[in-house]
């Protein structure tokens, strides 16, 4: 059965009678998806992203130990957890194995009771390990990013800028006298709100290296490489008008009778030889300015 929620396991091995023996083995529990060679390897976990590979050592072209460390090189791979299935039986092979960073190492001739109880083993810690970065990076309340995942990609794609010289747009997005809809309608409410708010900020989040986060409270922040000022704008425009459209009501808010955002937002430009902190600054006075001048408005 290949249901949805399958962890996938790819079997990489030469020998045509293995694959079909560790396929047949794996298959109740697994979805089994299997390669013939190092580069078909290569191709499939590319493609599949699969939670474990169980990779043969000696394959003609390019042995296990190439595809390991290829798959360690490559940033989309370097966390798929790989147990080396191999014929070289000796202590310094499993030793040499295990030292390259597989998760385990098991002799030819196999027992398959022991080799699905070492793969359910490791899939627990792949599943186990998930659970952890997610609970390190995504916020309990509105699912979004949360500060530190926010911190740690804001600092690589400042890096990334400063290599590409492509434009970096961020913005701040902050819910209009949010005290006062806590203090008439209730926190439970206010959570409501501030999760239906998250909900729309992160549904315009288009591209892959797009990013909403909640920068802390009620504030949200929006991360967007490779995107100018016109671009971003557009899209925090969007969020906002998708807020109005909620129509929340606020009886207690000076801006509007719906709850409504005030933003601001900036767009790197290297040859101004700004920071990473200035750009954050530019973004913070720009809300300021907003909520200055009355709330519920975009200034970038
Ligand atoms: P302003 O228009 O100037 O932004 O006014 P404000 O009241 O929104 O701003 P202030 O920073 O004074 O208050 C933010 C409020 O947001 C206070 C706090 O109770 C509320 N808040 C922050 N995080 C949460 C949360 O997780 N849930 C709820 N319900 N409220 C929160
Ligand atoms: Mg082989
Ligand atoms: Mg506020
Ligand atoms: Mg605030």
């Amino acid at each position: 059965m290949n249901l949805p929620g399958m962890q996938k396991v790819l079997v990489a091995d030469d020998d045509a009678i293995n694959r079909q023996v560790l396929a047949e083995l794996l298959k109740p529990d697994y979805t089994v998806l299997l390669a013939k060679n190092g580069a078909q390897a290569l191709e499939r976990a590319t493609r599949h992203a699969p939670d474990l590979i169980l990779l043969d050592v000696m394959m003609p072209d390019m042995d296990g130990y190439e595809v390991l460390r290829r798959l360690r090189a490559d940033p989309q791979m370097a966390d798929i957890a790989v147990i080396f299935i191999s014929g070289l039986d000796r202590p310094e092979d499993e030793a040499n194995g295990l030292k390259m960073g597989v998760a385990d190492y098991i002799a030819k001739p196999f027992n398959a009771t022991v080799v699905l109880a070492r793969v359910a083993l490791h899939l627990q810690m792949v599943r186990q390990r998930r659970m952890l970065e997610h609970l390190a990076h995504v916020d309990g309340l509105t699912e979004l990013a949360n500060r530190r995942r926010y911190d740690e990609v804001y600092a690589n794609e400042w890096l990334r800028t400063q290599r590409n010289g492509r434009p970096l747009s961020l913005a701040m997005l902050d819910i209009d006298c949010f005290k006062q809809y806590n203090d008439h309608y209730g926190h439970p409410a206010g959570d409501r709100a501030l999760r239906a708010v998250a909900r729309a900020a992160a549904g315009h989040m288009r591209r892959p290296a797009d990013l909403a986060a909640r920068y802390g409270g009620e504030e949200l922040v929006l991360l967007m490489p490779d995107t100018d000022g016109a671009q971003a704008l557009q899209v925090v425009q969007a969020i906002c008008a998708e807020v109005a459209q909620l129509a929340i009501a606020h009886a207690a808010s000076t801006a509007s009778p719906l709850l409504t955002l005030s933003a601001g937002g900036a767009t790197l430009r290297l040859h101004k030889g700004e920071s990473a902190q200035d750009l954050l600054a530019a973004v913070d006075s720009h809300l300021y300015l907003a909520k200055q001048a009355g709330r519920n408005r975009i200034i970038w």
